[in-house]
């Protein structure tokens, strides 16, 4: 059975933007994490693998029910690096405690992406918190030593096409790999916190070397410090993935817009919510000071 939204008891959109807002300003004022490049990327993905355990054959595991705050999920070996986000966020929960753990960290990935320039991500309110029992087994999340056939295969768990596998996979414009979590080190482009096309453009455009890592991966180098993993390269290895890569790489509001739609279904997968439920779009920080 899906599950049903259940919006936090008498709290409004603006309630909702109050959280947004804190965490933006926390983004702002702890900037020298990860040598300056900020919490925003380590939100992004913290929202994308609490989402990341979907399976949509039993609907079990999303967003919903929060469960990445128990620590088999916590310690799920593909979420190392997530804990910092987890703190990032602990602050921001003691501050709104009525928030589900499925709504804040849904809600930390919209507003990271957001606050770096990103496209706005309509989102909705009424996670439930489920207890440790719902918590799914480690091993959902996408292993990266793979190619084309996997990734696609993979994102069937999820409902998606080819064109929205290719446009999430285009948030590794953000942040950063690192040796100590996943065994692969260094940025997908220059602008490391600025969403952008950047992902698409230099996997179109950049001298690629397959090397291994200390850790004994494969990972392709750029002379310009770039690296990808092999999914990654996998989106130009398919040619029904190249075509996307291409209209990505050329039109930037192709794919945020592309990149919205399909972002906004990933964290929601699952989920029922009821007639009424708001959509909320969220103000900038910028965009309240003016
Ligand atoms: Fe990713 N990702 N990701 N990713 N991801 C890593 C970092 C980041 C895969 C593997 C890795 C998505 C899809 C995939 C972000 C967002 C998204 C790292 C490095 C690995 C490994 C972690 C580390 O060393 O710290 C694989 C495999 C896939 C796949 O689908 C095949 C998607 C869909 C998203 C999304 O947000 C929609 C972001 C952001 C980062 C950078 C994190 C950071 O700390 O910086």
């Amino acid at each position: 059975a899906l599950r049903v939204a259940e919006v936090e008891k008498g709290k409004t959109p603006e309630d909702f933007q109050q959280v947004y807002n804190a965490i933006a300003k926390k983004i702002i004022d702890d900037d020298e994490y990860d040598n300056y490049i900020g919490y925003g990327p380590v939100l992004v993905r913290l929202s994308w693998h609490s989402a990341g355990t979907f399976d949509k054959n039993d609907n079990s595991g999303g967003s919903y029910g929060g469960t990445y705050r128990f620590p088999k999920e916590t310690n799920d070996p593909s979420n190392k690096g997530l804990q910092n986000a987890k703190a990032f966020l602990e602050p921001i929960y003691e501050q709104f405690p009525w928030i589900s753990h499925g709504d804040l960290y849904t809600l930390g990935g919209v507003t990271a992406l957001q606050e770096m320039q990103g496209p706005k991500v309509p989102w909705r309110p009424g996670r439930v918190d489920l207890p440790e029992s719902a918590t799914p087994e480690n091993g959902r999340l996408p292993d990266a030593e793979n190619g084309a056939d996997y990734v696609r295969n993979f994102f069937k768990r999820f409902g998606f096409t080819d064109q929205e596998v290719v446009a999430l996979i285009g948030a590794h414009a953000l942040g950063k790999t690192h040796m100590a979590n996943s065994g692969y080190e260094g940025p997908w482009g220059a602008a490391t916190n600025t969403f952008s096309n950047e992902f698409f453009v230099n996997l179109l455009n950049e001298q690629w070397k397959k090397e291994k890592t200390e850790a004994g991966n494969s990972q392709y180098n750029s002379p310009s410090g770039f690296m990808m993993m092999p999914t990654d390269f996998a989106l130009k290895e398919d040619n029904t993935y190249l075509k996307y890569v291409k209209k990505y790489a050329e039109n930037q509001d192709v794919f945020f817009e592309d990149f919205k739609n399909a972002y906004k279904k990933l964290l929601e997968n699952g989920i029922e919510f009821p007639e009424g439920t708001p959509t909320i779009v969220f103000k900038t920080l910028d965009e309240q000071e003016q």
